[in-house]
């Protein structure tokens, strides 16, 4: 049922929206939400950044900063970094960061994240023209990537692959469903708060298996490439390093570097998605299966995020977007699964629920290809959601109301960047 709100104004849902974020703060980094999510994610900071780069620039550049301390010597950027003492489970027991000689000292995941940082850093850098901030945090980008590419292309084709669904930041997605079904039944019984609207017990407990499984091989590169059961190439992961990789092109030249490894480098990734990953729409691929999966997604939207993407693809793809499979048959933006699909399920998180990064990250894409319908669209639907319902982690797509937690720290750091 659709929650009753008081209608808010613009400068209220502003100031809403920063309340949300100042209570989000621990005094090192903005978590995603008190209680359910009490540590630093990787790509949720990498949207407060966004959302705060007009409003609240300092801040933004503490987060940036904050998150990047969590950096290994890798380059692998983790998508979790515990600054604070709160339990969290799989929490720094189960990663054991501290054991491994390439991570910092304070302690993170083993895992790493979509790499929202580089478009991050250019945003910033668009709101404040503060040319000494890219100066400081470009290297560890570029390091960053210089990590995907070489201890993550498994694939060999210059695409980068995920190796647990929790790093596509899309954790339940349908899209995983193959792969993981292709491992082990495990039961520990581990047990998270509201799983039911996550993963069911034994998905969960394959997650923690996968995890601790590449955690015993000591986080190594060749056992990633030559044994771990779970390596996909993913849409959404790879729209979103092409778009970083495009940004610190644009970036370099501020940091007195040479912008043609990243130009080349998005060549790589557009060319192999086109490749590898097309087949009338970008779907994921299971390199372990040596196939495509054939579920439509959100995340099959992530490469409309480049600005070269050719027209046919980016035609063929919003014609999918905006039909009954998506945009067309809801009420708001975007579900998560298409509507026709049969793991299609409303009510559970990835499986398809609208969510306020993808409909940004998508009204992004609308905007970089000068499809202004599209992107007033996005941006009309992304804020009657958390008019009506608030800043919740999710939302029904066909009725607007809200799911998951509240206070959620995205929902309010995009709805910033929406109403300016
Ligand atoms: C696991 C923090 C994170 C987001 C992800 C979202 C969810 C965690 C979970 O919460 O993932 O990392 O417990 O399911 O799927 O996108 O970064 O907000």
């Amino acid at each position: 049922m659709m929650e009753a709100r008081p209608a808010v104004d613009d400068a209220a849902l502003g100031r809403e929206a920063m309340a949300v974020l100042e209570a989000n703060w621990t005094g090192t980094g903005t978590v995603p939400a008190p209680g359910l999510y009490p540590h630093q994610w990787s790509w949720d900071s990498a949207f407060v950044v966004i959302g705060l780069a007009r409003h609240w620039p300092d801040r933004a550049r503490d987060e940036l900063l904050s998150l990047l301390r969590g950096q290994w010597a890798t380059g692998m950027v983790p998508h979790i970094v515990f600054h604070t003492r709160e339990a969290y489970f799989p929490g720094p027991s189960v990663w054991r960061s501290q054991e491994h000689e390439a991570a910092p000292h304070v302690l993170t995941s083993g895992l790493t994240a979509p790499p929202l940082h580089g478009l991050a850093l250019w945003w910033l850098y668009q709101h404040t023209g503060d040319e000494a901030f890219v100066r400081n945090t470009y290297q560890a980008l570029v390091a960053q990537h210089d990590y995907l590419a070489s201890a993550r292309d498994l694939g060999g084709a210059g695409l980068a692959a995920i190796v647990h669904p929790w790093e596509s930041g899309m954790d339940d997605s349908p899209a995983w469903d193959e792969p993981l079904a292709a491992l082990p039944v495990i039961r520990y019984g581990y047990r998270h708060v509201e799983l039911d609207e996550r993963h069911p017990d034994s998905d969960h407990d394959r997650y923690v298996w996968l995890a601790m499984r590449y955690r015993d091989a000591g986080y190594s590169p060749g056992y990633l490439r030559d044994e771990h059961p779970f390596a996909v190439e993913d849409p959404m992961f790879n729209g979103i390093w092409l778009a970083s990789c495009e940004a610190m092109a644009e970036l370099a030249p501020l940091a007195r570097a040479d912008p043609t490894p990243h130009v080349e480098q998005a060549a790589r990734i557009r060319q192999a998605m086109i490749e590898r990953l097309w087949d009338g729409c970008f779907y994921a691929r299971d390199l372990r299966a040596g196939r495509l999966i054939r579920v439509s997604t959100v995340g099959g939207f992530g490469p409309l995020l480049d600005p070269l993407l050719p027209s046919e693809h980016l035609q063929a793809a919003v014609e999918i977007l905006e039909s009954a499979r998506f945009m067309g048959a809801t009420g708001y933006p975007v579900p998560s699964c298409e509507i026709r699909a049969a793991q299609f399920d409303r009510t559970r998180y990835w499986r398809g629920p609208s969510w306020v990064n993808t409909n940004w990250l998508l009204r992004r894409a609308a905007a970089v290809h000068s499809l202004d319908h599209l992107t007033q669209q996005l941006t009309n639907g992304t804020l009657r959601l958390v008019r009506q319902a608030g800043f919740r982690e999710c939302f029904d797509p066909f009725d607007g109301s809200g799911r998951g937690c509240r206070d959620f720290s995205w929902s309010a750091a995009l709805t910033l960047d929406l109403l300016a």
